[in-house]
C-alpha cells in the first residue's frame, strides 16, 4: 500500500491533519492504536481558542461547534473572596469558545468518514523506517497481521506516549521538562454549569477550577497531591473541597450531583525538539506538553496541524520543500510562548507543597495587580485567546 502522508494517530491533531490534507487533494492514512469508541470516551479539553475554531471551521467540521458550542467572553480568577473578570472580548476583540474536545473529536471522525479517507484502528506495533529515503514506510500490526505502507511523509500524532517521538535518535534530541508535584482530579457532573464563565480559583486550601460542556454538564477540577486516588475522592468530599475553594457566593449557589466521570491527571511541562526527523513531522502532544491551566494542550495540537497541513501541501502539490524546512522553528516559535503562558497559569495559582509565606504572597500579589491593572488583564487575556499563527 502507499499513500503521500503517513500520520500516526487518531486523535484530534491526527484527524484535522487528515481532513484538511485530504480537502486539497493529498492522500493520507491514518493509523490509531485503539478503538474509535476508546479514542471517543476520553474526557479532555473544554476551551477552543479563536484560531483554533476559524481552523475547524475551513475543515468544514464546525457546524454542530456553531449550534451548540458556547462562545465566552471572558472568565474569572478568584483569590478565596477576591473575583477577577477578564474580559477577553473588551481587552483582545477575540472570545473563546466552549465545546469538548470529545465533540471535536467526533465531528472530526464524522466528516473523516464522509469523505472516505483510511483510517485504520486497533494497530499495533508500529515503526517507521527509511526516514532519510526519498520514500520512508511504516510497518504495523492489525488482526494478527503484519503490514506495510510506503509514503512520502509520516506524521507522529500519537501523543506523549506514542512511538514517533523515540523514532529520532536520542542524541538528536532536546527535552525540557518540568513536572508539577500535584495533579488535577476532574469530574464531570449532570449538573448546571457554578457561573456563566469560568473561574480559575486560587485559595487558601488549594486550586479548583470550574468548567462546563453545556448548560446541564459541567466540569470541576481540584489540585490534589499526586499520592492520591480517585478511590479516596467519594462525590461528597469531591464537592465539601470544591466549596472550600471557591468564593463563598458560588459556593452556595453551586448545585451538586452524582459524578459521571472521575479521574487525576498529572501535570508537566514538555518540549521535545526538534519538531522534524527526515520525512517524520512531529504534531500536538506527541512532542509537548502543557499543564491544562491555560486551556492550551489542544490548541497547541491545533496550531501545529496549521502550520504543518499547508507546508505539506506546498511540497505535495508544487513539490517545494522550503515550508517544510521551516516547520520546526515556526511551531516552536508558537509552543514555547504557550508553554510560559500555561507555566505561569500553574505557578500563579497552585499552592506548592514546602513552599514559604513569600511565594503565597506572590500569588496574592498577582491576583491583586490583576485585579487592577487593565494592561495585567490583556496580556493575561491575549494568551487565553490564543496567540496568532
Ligand atoms: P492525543 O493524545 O489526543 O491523541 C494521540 C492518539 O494517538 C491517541 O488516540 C492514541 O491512542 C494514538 N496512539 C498513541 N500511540 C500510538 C501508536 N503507537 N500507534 C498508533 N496510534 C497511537 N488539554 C486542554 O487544553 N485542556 C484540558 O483540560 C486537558 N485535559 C487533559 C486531560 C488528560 C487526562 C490528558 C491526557 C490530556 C489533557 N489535555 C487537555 C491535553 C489534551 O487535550 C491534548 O493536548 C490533546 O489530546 C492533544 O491531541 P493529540 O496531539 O492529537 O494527542
Ligand atoms: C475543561 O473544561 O476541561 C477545561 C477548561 C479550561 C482549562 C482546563 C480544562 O484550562
Amino acid at each position: 500500500m502507499k499513500t503521500e502522508v503517513l500520520i500516526i494517530g487518531g486523535g484530534p491533531s491526527g484527524l484535522l491533519l487528515s481532513q484538511l490534507l485530504n480537502r486539497a487533494g493529498v492522500a493520507t492514512v491514518v493509523l490509531e492504536r485503539t478503538s474509535r469508541e476508546r479514542v471517543l470516551a476520553r474526557i479532555r479539553a473544554g476551551v477552543l481558542e479563536a484560531g483554533t475554531v476559524g481552523l475547524l471551521r475551513e475543515a468544514g467540521v464546525a457546524a454542530r461547534l456553531d449550534k451548540e458550542g458556547l462562545p465566552h467572553d471572558g472568565c474569572y480568577l478568584s483569590d478565596d473572596e477576591l473575583m477577577v473578570h477578564i474580559n477577553f472580548y473588551e481587552l483582545t476583540g477575540k472570545r473563546v469558545m466552549v465545546y469538548g474536545q470529545t465533540e471535536v473529536t467526533a465531528d472530526l471522525y464524522k466528516a473523516q468518514d464522509e469523505m472516505g479517507t483510511s483510517i485504520i484502528h486497533e494497530v499495533e506495533d508500529v515503526v517507521i523506517q527509511d526516514l532519510d529515503q526519498k520514500t520512508s514506510f511504516v510497518e504495523y500490526t492489525v488482526h494478527g497481521e503484519r503490514k506495510r505502507i510506503d509514503c512520502s511523509y509520516v506524521v507522529g500524532c500519537d501523543g506523549f506516549h506514542g512511538v514517533s517521538r523515540n523514532t529520532i535518535p536520542v542524541e538528536a534530541r532536546t527535552e525540557f521538562e518540568r513536572v508539577y508535584p500535584f495533579g488535577w482530579l476532574g469530574i464531570l457532573s449532570r449538573t448546571p454549569p457554578a457561573n456563566e464563565e469560568l473561574i480559575y480559583a486560587n485559595s487558601s486550601h488549594g486550586f479548583a477550577l470550574c468548567s462546563m460542556r453545556n448548560e446541564n454538564l459541567s466540569r470541576y477540577y481540584l489540585q490534589v497531591p499526586l499520592s492520591d486516588s480517585v478511590d479516596q475522592w467519594s462525590d461528597e468530599r469531591f464537592w465539601a473541597e470544591l466549596k472550600r475553594r471557591v468564593p463563598s457566593e458560588t459556593a452556595e449557589s453551586l448545585v451538586t450531583g452524582a459524578s459521571i466521570e472521575k479521574s487525576i491527571a498529572p501535570l508537566r511541562s514538555f518540549v521535545s525538539e526538534p519538531l522534524r526527523w527526515g520525512n517524520l513531522f512531529l504534531v500536538g502532544d506527541a512532542t509537548h506538553i502543557v499543564p491544562p491551566t491555560g486551556a492550551k494542550g489542544l490548541n497547541l495540537a491545533v496550531s501545529d496541524v496549521y502550520y504543518l497541513h499547508q507546508a505539506l501541501i506546498t511540497a505535495v502539490k508544487q513539490d517545494q520543500r522550503a515550508p517544510l524546512d521551516g516547520y520546526s522553528e515556526q511551531a516552536l516559535a508558537r509552543i514555547w510562548k504557550a508553554m510560559r503562558f500555561s507555566w505561569q497559569m500553574t505557578t500563579m495559582l497552585h499552592q506548592f507543597d514546602g513552599e514559604d509565606s513569600f511565594s503565597a504572597q506572590m500569588r496574592k500579589a498577582s491576583l491583586s495587580h490583576l485585579a487592577r491593572s487593565e494592561t495585567a488583564r490583556r496580556d493575561l487575556a491575549e494568551n487565553y485567546v490564543g496567540l496568532p499563527f
